[in-house]
């Protein structure tokens, strides 16, 4: 059994414990990765608005850690371990300026011995296992020769699985969402890796659609990790069990789904949250069924009222699923 067969990227903003708590709905096994929280937002924030989980049934969840300071990562990673994550992620690959101010996320790749003290730092700390997320490269850094390094200086440390974002990371002149994009993806670089270091576990990421290109990539590494598409074509998530984990596991449909998420929203507006918090997550459930549009726009109108109870989710899937019976079975 492999944990990192497929894993759900950590996104800011979207992978919140509400995104979570709904793509648990669809798949009992994939990986789940927090949004990045920074070392210091765990030792001076609000932990349990900061690592606060849906559920027990929330598992397997990593919480990704961003900072560049061994001694607050590692203190950072113990207390969420304390809260119940199974895995500690540290997040190499990130690219935004803010992030660079702070010296987090990918321009430590340019510190390969920086990010192994971070990282023996944190495993010395904590049981779970410590994961590094990078790219395969930082802007003139980005041969062959310069990503083994890396992996090669970090993985002694105490780092056994590296999610590897097969596209290299430009620090100047181009925003992060652009760096989703540009430059190509390279593929081959991260089997070549996997191929040269078989004895640890390596995840691909990045521009992952389907779960066909999914499985095909499995050909080659241990695992796999997708973000938009995830987040964007949630239903994909329904056959992942069937097909990575457990050719037992049921698939779900839209519907049981989102009836699984009732007790949780229930819960959610019962302590005094609102709808949208966790129906935004849901928007891309329908997509590519005909009514889908019909679904997304009764919510994105109605759930951010103040006064939205579940009545409003109600209504969305009766309207998705009006007239089109096709969809009581999974496909
Ligand atoms: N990567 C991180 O390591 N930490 C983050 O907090 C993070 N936030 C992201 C937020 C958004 C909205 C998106 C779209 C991506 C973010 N990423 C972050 C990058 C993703 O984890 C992933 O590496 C990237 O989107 C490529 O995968 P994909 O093509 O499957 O989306």
């Amino acid at each position: 059994y492999q944990p990192h067969r497929f894993c759900v990227a950590p996104m800011m903003d979207w992978t919140d414990r509400h995104c979570r708590a709904f793509h648990r709905q669809l798949t009992r096994h994939a990986l789940l990765f927090t949004e990045m929280v920074t070392a210091p937002a765990i030792l001076h924030g609000d932990r349990q608005r900061l690592l606060g989980m849906s559920g027990e049934g929330e598992h397997p969840v990593a919480l990704q850690l961003g900072g560049s300071d061994p001694a607050a990562l590692a203190e950072a990673a113990a207390i969420g371990e304390g809260f119940g994550y199974d895995e500690i992620n540290f997040n190499v690959g990130c690219p935004s300026d803010r992030v660079q101010e702070g010296r987090f996320g990918a321009c430590l790749m340019a510190e390969p011995e920086l990010v192994a003290q971070c990282v023996a730092r944190m495993q010395a700390r904590v049981k779970v296992p410590v994961t590094v997320k990078c790219r395969i490269g930082i802007d003139d850094q980005d041969s062959e020769g310069d990503l083994q390094r890396f992996i090669d200086v970090v993985a002694p440390a105490g780092c056994r699985t590296f999610i590897v974002h097969a596209r290299k990371a430009w620090l100047q002149g181009l925003s992060p969402k652009q760096n989703r994009e540009i430059p190509p993806l390279d593929y081959a670089r991260v089997y070549r890796l996997k191929a040269a270091r078989p004895e640890l576990t390596i995840v691909i990421n990045g521009g992952i659609a389907t779960l066909e290109e999914a499985a095909a990539h499995l050909a080659h590494v241990d695992g796999v990790m997708l973000g938009r598409a995830a987040y964007q074509t949630p239903y994909i998530l329904a056959e992942v069990d069937r097909r990575f984990f457990d050719p037992g596991a049921k698939v779900s449909t839209r519907r049981e789904a989102i009836e699984g998420i009732y007790p949780y929203v229930e819960r959610h507006l019962a302590s005094g949250g609102r709808l949208n918090n966790i129906v935004r997550h849901v928007l891309g459930l329908y997509h590519g069924v005909p009514r889908a549009r019909l679904f997304r726009r009764h919510l994105s109108e109605n759930a951010p009222r103040s006064a939205a109870g579940l009545a409003t989710l109600l209504e969305a899937v009766a309207i998705a699923e009006a007239s089109n019976p096709q969809l009581a079975a999974a496909e």
